[in-house]
């Protein structure tokens, strides 16, 4: 059986790189010292592609493969990819929804308990010998009876409503549209922030919500109030954010993303009231390995029949 070519961006588990190199002549980019010279000798016969939410295919890939007819991104966000471009070349985008909903749900809810409890600095007080030194941790805040802002109501979003019932909240959401869900409907995100303890964003990310969490919704969360970041960094306005939790406007910050990931702000690094965390919000073995296998998955039925299991939205009329 003849085996197309594939572009690999970014890396794989090892079950994910069995199963292409199974089926696919494999092309690592990471392996590729003279990205011309491999153009001129390989970007003609490349049909497909394996990348990530974070690398998405870079302009200059697509323009190096004339012949691309599938781009298989490992992760629900595709922000890093411009669909318009793909669509207008009749590439079809694919993505990991659903597989990774409760896993991200899961980090969602650790940074908000994280953030109440105070549990990072009670481990520093226990684990450095300050308690023997010192005496007992401050007390923190329950995270029962709160009532909770959902930033996006889509697959995660639901699903983080969902795990929470356990805290008695009251749950609002704010989306562009409203949902048929057994929750309060918020038509403007300030007007969530205001009534809520906490504010969780779990949006893709892209323009529609670039800064969208800005310095008035996190001054209505106040000085008490928390944001919990798992969606894009891009989404809050990460300097309005520091401004905010070093005035004591808001109160707390538990985040998994960032604007310049890798990079955090110093400034964000050496606050005590601010939960990091280094984009690990479906980062288990477990889901990892769902994720890689509906992207390979999404891969090799395109090799089968020209069709795609999980489409991004913008492609699924191809
Ligand atoms: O706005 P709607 O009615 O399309 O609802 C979607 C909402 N959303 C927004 N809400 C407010 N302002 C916006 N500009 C805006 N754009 C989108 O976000 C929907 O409720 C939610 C997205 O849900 P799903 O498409 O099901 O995405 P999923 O699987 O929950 O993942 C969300 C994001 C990913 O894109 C990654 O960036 C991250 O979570 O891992």
């Amino acid at each position: 059986m003849s085996k197309p070519d594939l572009l690999m961006i970014g890396g794989a588990t090892d079950v994910m790189l069995e199963r292409m190199e199974a089926e696919f002549t494999l092309h690592k980019m990471n392996d590729i010292k003279d990205f011309d010279a491999w153009v001129a000798e390989h970007g003609g016969k490349i049909v497909a592609l394996a990348t990530n939410g974070h690398d998405g295919v870079p302009a200059h890939v697509m323009a190096a493969c004339p012949n691309l007819q599938v781009a298989s991104a490992y992760g629900v966000g595709y922000d890093a990819i411009d669909t318009d471009a793909c669509v207008a070349r009749g590439i079809k985008v694919t993505h990991t929804p659903n597989v990774l909903n409760a896993e991200v749900a899961n980090t969602a809810m650790m940074l908000m308990l994280a953030c109440f409890r105070n549990f990072l600095s009670d481990e520093r007080h226990a684990r450095s010998g300050d308690w023997e030194r010192d005496g007992n941790a401050p007390l923190s805040n329950s995270p029962d009876n709160r009532t909770i802002g959902i930033l996006g109501m889509g697959r995660i979003g639901q699903e983080i409503a969902e795990r929470l019932q356990v805290f008695n909240p009251t749950i609002l959401y704010h989306t562009r549209s409203r949902k048929d869900l057994p929750y309060e409907y918020c038509e403007t995100l300030v007007g969530m922030a205001e009534r809520s303890d906490v504010l969780i964003c779990i949006t893709p990310g892209g323009a529609s919500t670039n800064k969208i969490v800005n310095k008035q919704v996190l001054e209505a969360l106040g000085p008490e109030g928390m944001v919990i970041n798992v969606s894009r960094g891009s989404v809050i306005d990460e300097e309005a954010l520091i401004e905010a939790l070093q005035s004591g406007k808001l109160g707390k910050a538990g985040l998994d993303v960032f604007e310049q990931e890798p990079k955090i702000p110093n400034a964000l690094k050496e606050m005590e009231n601010v939960v990091l965390l280094p984009h690990v919000g479906s980062a288990t073995h477990e889901t990892r390995a769902a994720m890689g296998k509906l992207t390979v998955d999404n891969l090799i039925q395109w090799k089968q029949d020209g069709t795609v299991i999980t489409p991004v939205p913008e492609c699924a009329h191809l």
